[in-house]
């Protein structure tokens, strides 16, 4: 920033599980070198994820170019000179001659790890902090995502509001009288009983299930509900779906962020982890989202949170029928939310901030 020079940044990333990995870095390096203008380099340790999410992926490719981005393929022995700065996606751990060359580098680079996203409190408070490495002398610092303005914040495009905006005028004519569900998630023991649910509904349902896992053990007919299933979009594309439904089921990192760009009431199926880790993290975030909210509307928004990750067949009927009755009030919650987290400055643009001032450019 200031320099004419453009900055180069190495995103490095390895593919743990699905498509969140993938999908977080892939959103960042788009956005840093489109809006940035930053040169980018994401190295990736599995590119088969990654063409899910851009069709234009070469899987033979040790190196190409996409969206004027140079993709690489993460080897065991890959050799690079650092970047000015480096970011390690989800404390990928980078290679060590990588690691030793920073070392070496008069200024060092800026070296940060993104971490996963959360809306509990810590996590405003461990933001920016470095961590020092004994080994090397150099600092990484923590940079957390989140949803208070401690915190690094969301992606966030610069146009995607506008864009948002101008989707929404240009479909109010196009109502069907329909309502439309989509419906992104692990696989869910009471995925059946949720569509008998929906079949319940004064409406008539459409649901539209992005392919894998859950889309398979979609069963073929339930009364009152046209269930589409659809091959995965390419990302830049998911935004659209998003915005043509009124309810969003969705799951993981990324398109549980979208959902709430997309200013719809939406379902978070977080990702689950050992020892049921992950309801702190949920909990948290239904904290957050559901202060203001009518207690009636509250609880219908944590019972259906609670029954869809519990995959809790025996209640999730129920838990639908109470958040269906809520819906009016959710979407103007939902849309109240989504303005309340633009007021925040998005993650990318926190990201170029701090490394001009700790680079001191
Ligand atoms: O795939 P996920 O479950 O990812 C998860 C989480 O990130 C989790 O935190 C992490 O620990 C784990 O992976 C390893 O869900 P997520 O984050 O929504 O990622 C899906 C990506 O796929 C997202 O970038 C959107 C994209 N996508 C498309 O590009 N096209 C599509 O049609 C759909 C449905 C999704």
């Amino acid at each position: 920033m200031g320099s004419a020079a453009p900055i180069q940044c190495d995103i490095f990333c390895r593919v743990v599980d699905n498509f969140g990995d993938i999908g977080v870095t892939w959103r960042l390096a788009r956005q840093l070198s489109g809006e940035f203008g930053v040169q980018i380099r994401l190295i990736v340790d599995e590119l088969a994820s990654f063409q899910k999410l851009a069709p234009a992926i070469d899987l033979n490719a040790a190196t190409q170019t996409a969206d004027g981005i140079a993709i690489l393929a993460w080897h065991q022995n890959i050799l690079l000179a650092p970047a000015q700065c480096v970011i390690e996606a989800f404390q990928c751990e980078l290679p060590t001659s990588y690691i030793n060359a920073m070392a070496l580098m008069k200024p060092a680079p800026v070296w940060l790890n993104l971490e996963y996203l959360s809306a509990e409190s810590w996590v405003g408070e461990h933001h920016l902090l470095p961590s020092p490495q004994p080994q090397t002398g150099l600092n990484k610092y923590f940079f957390f995502p989140g949803f208070r303005a401690n915190t690094g914040g969301l992606i966030r495009e610069h146009a995607l509001l506008f864009q948002h905006q101008q989707f929404q005028q240009d479909q109010s004519q196009a109502t069907t009288g329909s309502l439309k569900i989509f419906l992104f998630g692990y696989e869910n023991v009471a995925l059946t009983a949720l569509l008998e649910s929906f079949s319940d509904a004064a409406r008539h349902l459409i649901c539209t299930i992005p392919s894998g896992a859950l889309a398979r053990q979609a069963k073929a007919y339930v009364p009152n509900v046209e269930l589409n299933t659809i091959e995965f979009l390419p990302q830049p594309e998911l935004d659209h779906l998003l915005w043509s439904h009124d309810v969003l089921f969705v799951r993981g990192e990324d398109s549980f962020v979208r959902a709430q760009w997309a200013a719809k009431p939406f379902v978070w199926q977080i990702y689950p982890q050992a020892e049921r880790a992950h309801w702190l993290k949920l909990n948290a975030f239904l904290d957050l989202y559901c202060e203001g909210l009518a207690a009636d509307a509250a609880d219908a928004v944590r019972e259906l949170h609670r029954a869809w990750n519990d995959q809790d067949a025996d209640a999730i009927g129920a838990a639908w029928q109470a958040f269906y009755g809520q819906l009016g009030l959710l979407q103007e919650h939902a849309a109240a939310w989504s303005q309340k987290l633009s007021q925040m400055p998005d993650l990318a643009t926190q990201l170029m901030t701090f490394y001009a001032k700790t680079a001191k450019i």
